[in-house]
């Protein structure tokens, strides 16, 4: 085994019993050093010693987006900030961004995960990585970069954008591993087929995509088109960053979740109640290692489920099924809820259209209308006009068929959709200007 992973296979009572413990660690420190926790468990009647079993979790209190913003920017740190050594913040494209903090000794969990994370994805310390997420506030980029040197690999730190050189770096430099978003991914493949340079004849053997959903046949596409093994890596700034739970190359079946570091559970959106392995709900974390910016029961509004069923690699870490999507991007058109990776599946069996689609909803009246605009093939552009209005009609049938929704489909021509160098905005809700 290239990486160490001893805590990953280890029996299940041995892994509870450390999460147990650490769990009691951290809720001790948050009451002691974060006044909202403090005031959050005394509202909810509770003490961090009520919590004797990890089921006990489920009497401690949410926390959610809003409770960061009302701490904005250091509120929630359980650290001074003469301790905290590095600091990221989301996009905040609504309300302000959510600001993060790690200590020396959280940069070195993180670390020590995302490499754990890019061994699982298949890397190896003799491997270069071209990391082409973004670079800056936002975790991706700096993620991958420290987790590749803690495992020993190269990594070329080339973040998103510029995507022509991109190209000409990864003919020239010879990486063997690539870590973007799917879309960007996407994106790179077509500027690269643009300058007559097919993927398949580049070095790449693995490919590590995460920070935004895609759907499995997104990754059959981009399995063929770069002749690579994809896997999917997820991970979010509040509860660290990239590294929170990666598939394995082996199976590609579920995202293994580090839960030495972090606990998983599923809960109902609506009721709140804690459901099953196998249920469907929203994705809430628990953090129990971390330093400078702890966090406790984080509702991340992603919609997945959860199994222990045994994976072929030997880790018998908890897995989550691909994110499907995010409560907040969940469309409701006329009663029916779809998320845009629902869409993505539907659209992409179909051969005669490019993998780059945006989804505009409107209100007329009071009924909804969603559009799904889609690029046609390069191939498929010159067919005939009542070849692609039979086209529109028979995505427009799948889409009805598999997801029960109504929807207009528009094919549009090829690279007319602004493409993404991070993560693809796939949906454009007019309702809610
Ligand atoms: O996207 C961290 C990351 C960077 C993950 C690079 C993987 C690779 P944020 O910008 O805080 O952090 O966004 C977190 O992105 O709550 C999900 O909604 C979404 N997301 C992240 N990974 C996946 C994934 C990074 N593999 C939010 N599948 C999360 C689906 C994902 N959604």
């Amino acid at each position: 085994m290239i990486y160490n992973i001893e805590y990953e296979t280890m029996p299940r009572e041995a892994i509870e019993a450390i999460q147990l413990k650490r769990l009691k660690a951290t809720l001790d420190n948050v009451y002691a050093t974060v006044p909202f926790y403090k005031e959050k468990f005394k509202e909810a009647g509770m003490e961090p010693s009520d919590i004797k079993t990890l089921k006990d979790l489920s009497k401690v209190p949410f926390t959610v987006k809003q409770d960061l913003r009302d701490n904005y920017p250091y509120g929630m740190f359980a650290v001074p900030m003469n301790n905290v050594v590095r600091i990221h913040a989301s996009s905040g494209t609504t309300g302000s961004p959510t600001v993060v903090g790690y200590t020396k000794r959280d940069i070195k969990t993180w670390s020590e995960l995302m490499a754990r994370s890019l061994a699982a994805g298949g890397a190896t310390p003799g491997d270069i990585i071209h990391n082409a997420y973004g670079y800056g506030l936002f975790t991706g980029g700096l993620g991958v970069h420290y987790g590749a040197e803690e495992l020993g690999a190269s990594v070329i730190p080339v973040s998103g954008g510029n995507t022509k050189r991109q190209i000409v770096i990864m003919k020239d430099f010879g990486p063997t591993i690539l870590t973007a978003t799917p879309s960007y991914t996407l994106h790179l493949a077509e500027v690269a087929n643009d300058m007559g340079i097919d993927f398949k004849d580049l070095n790449f053997k693995f490919g590590i995509f995460g920070a935004e959903p895609w759907s499995e046949t997104m990754r059959q596409d981009i399995q063929n088109k770069l002749g690579i093994t994809a896997c999917d890596i997820y991970g979010l700034s509040e509860v660290m960053g990239p590294g929170v739970a990666i598939e394995c190359f082996e199976a590609q079946k579920g995202l293994h979740v580090f839960e030495d570091h972090f606990i998983a559970e599923i809960i109902d959106p609506e009721t709140e109640e804690v459901l099953p392995y196998g249920e469907m709900g929203e994705l809430v974390f628990t953090s129990i290692t971390k330093e400078a910016f702890p966090i406790i029961r984080y509702r991340t509004r992603d919609i997945t489920s959860l199994s222990v069923e045994p994976c072929i690699c030997g880790r018998t870490h908890v897995r989550m099924n691909k994110v499907s999507g995010r409560t907040d991007d969940m469309l409701i058109i006329r009663g029916v809820n779809v998320f845009p990776s629902q869409i993505e599946s539907v659209l992409m069996k179909s051969n005669e259209i490019a993998p780059h689609y945006q989804l505009i909803v409107d209100r007329e009246g009071n009924l909804d209308n969603l559009t799904v605009k889609v690029e046609i093939d390069e191939a498929h552009f010159a067919d005939e006009v009542k070849q692609l209005q039979n086209l529109s009609n028979k995505i427009s049938h799948n889409i009805k068929e598999y997801l029960g929704v109504s929807a207009k489909v528009k094919l549009v021509e090829p690279k007319s959709i602004a493409r993404s160098e991070g993560k693809a905005v796939r949906v454009i809700d007019n309702r809610k200007l």
